[in-house]
């Protein structure tokens, strides 16, 4: 049999906009279904983090989920198997309490919601699931991983030495060594795709901030049979970034063409001519754009102890991370980033979009 994998949908995420549910909704619409049907696909396997709000729910949101995903699910006759993720539970030591037996509930013929470490059974393929591990559960999670039946794990981890946002890698978390045993580890968490090993990080299907921006988004087709998997590209896209160096690009020329409905930033390396630069930015200005961000140099913020040309202003996190680098200090940097990273994470989660 054939199973769609999704993770990481984060329905309700940046304060529920309609901007991100308009982009769900096209993904689902166009490409998820579309393909699921097409290929005679009917079971689903989501590995977490499929509402963003740890601890609320926008009834739009909510609304606009069921829709486009739960009611097409029920209409289509399909199944889906669910596994917590870090986004979808209410307290941060357990799972007890979650967003996922509060809100699915409804759909109890369609959705089953796994909150136990379990080895699933898909024509004979065993592919074991483990909820987001909290302290509570930690345990019981690491003696299934160390001695489930099964070859295949699927899981929303948080594993050391793997990418969190395109080239940059997770400094804390769990070992990989202990999956070594299996063929395949399938996980959400990470937002970025990535591969090391056996162990695959399935990326986001759809882009939520900055550092998604030109990170290519999938969601994926396990064949239980051929034990492969498909990753199926999905083409909308929200973020769009010009890195302008006016010293090897006409300007005057430039194509346009993809940044309608877009969040647009322009990362400037090189400005030369600030005629050109202006007109350039007067004509994306006349497109109907989400957001113009411009990023310049960094000048007015660098004090006498920071080594300028060392910070990138690439995106947000980056130029903190670059920043922090760049800082003489004799304080733990990866702490400072840490502490940054979820200062940031929070800021985000408040933005009026
Ligand atoms: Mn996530």
């Amino acid at each position: 049999m054939k199973i769609a994998l999704l993770n990481d949908t984060h329905c309700g995420t940046r304060n529920s906009s309609d901007i991100f549910l308009d982009n769900a909704e096209k993904f689902y619409n166009d490409v998820f279904f579309p393909c699921l049907l097409e290929r005679g696909i009917s079971h689903i396997v989501h590995l977490g983090d499929y509402y963003d709000n740890r601890k609320f729910i926008n009834f739009r949101a909510l609304n606009r989920n069921r829709n486009h995903f739960l009611k097409p699910l029920r209409e289509y006759g399909m199944t889906m198997d669910i596994i917590c993720g870090n986004h979808d539970t209410y307290y941060k030591n357990t799972n007890e309490l979650n967003s996922l037996k509060e809100l699915l509930g409804h759909y109890m013929n369609e959705v089953n919601i796994l909150h136990e470490p379990t080895v699933m059974d898909y024509d004979g393929f065993k592919l074991g699931l483990v909820p987001w591990i909290s302290a509570e559960n930690e345990k019981q999670s690491l003696d299934f991983i160390a001695n489930a039946k099964c070859d295949w794990l699927g899981g929303h981890f948080d594993i050391e030495g793997y990418e969190m946002m395109k080239g940059r890698k997770c400094e804390h978390g769990i070992s990989p060594d202990i999956f070594k045993r299996f063929e395949k580890v399938l996980s959400g968490h990470f937002h970025t795709k990535s591969m090391q090993g056996n162990i695959e990080y399935l990326g986001s299907q759809l882009e939520f901030f900055w550092n998604d921006a030109h990170d290519d988004k999938y969601f994926h087709i396990l064949d239980t049979e051929t034990r492969t998997m498909e990753a199926i590209h999905n083409p909308h896209t929200l973020y769009h970034k010009i890195t302008y160096d006016d010293r090897n690009t006409d300007y005057m020329q430039y194509d346009l063409s993809q940044i309608e409905n877009k969040f647009v930033k322009i990362v400037v390396i090189n400005k030369a001519d600030t005629f050109i630069f202006d007109k350039f930015v007067d004509r994306i200005q006349n497109k109907s754009i989400l957001e113009l961000k411009i990023a310049e140099n960094f000048n007015e913020f660098v004090g006498e102890n920071v080594e300028d040309s060392e910070i990138s202003v690439e995106d947000t996190s980056t130029l903190l991370y670059t920043y922090i680098d760049a800082v003489e200090t004799d304080l733990d940097k990866d702490r400072i980033k840490s502490h940054m990273s979820d200062l940031m994470l929070e800021a985000q989660t408040l933005e009026i979009a």
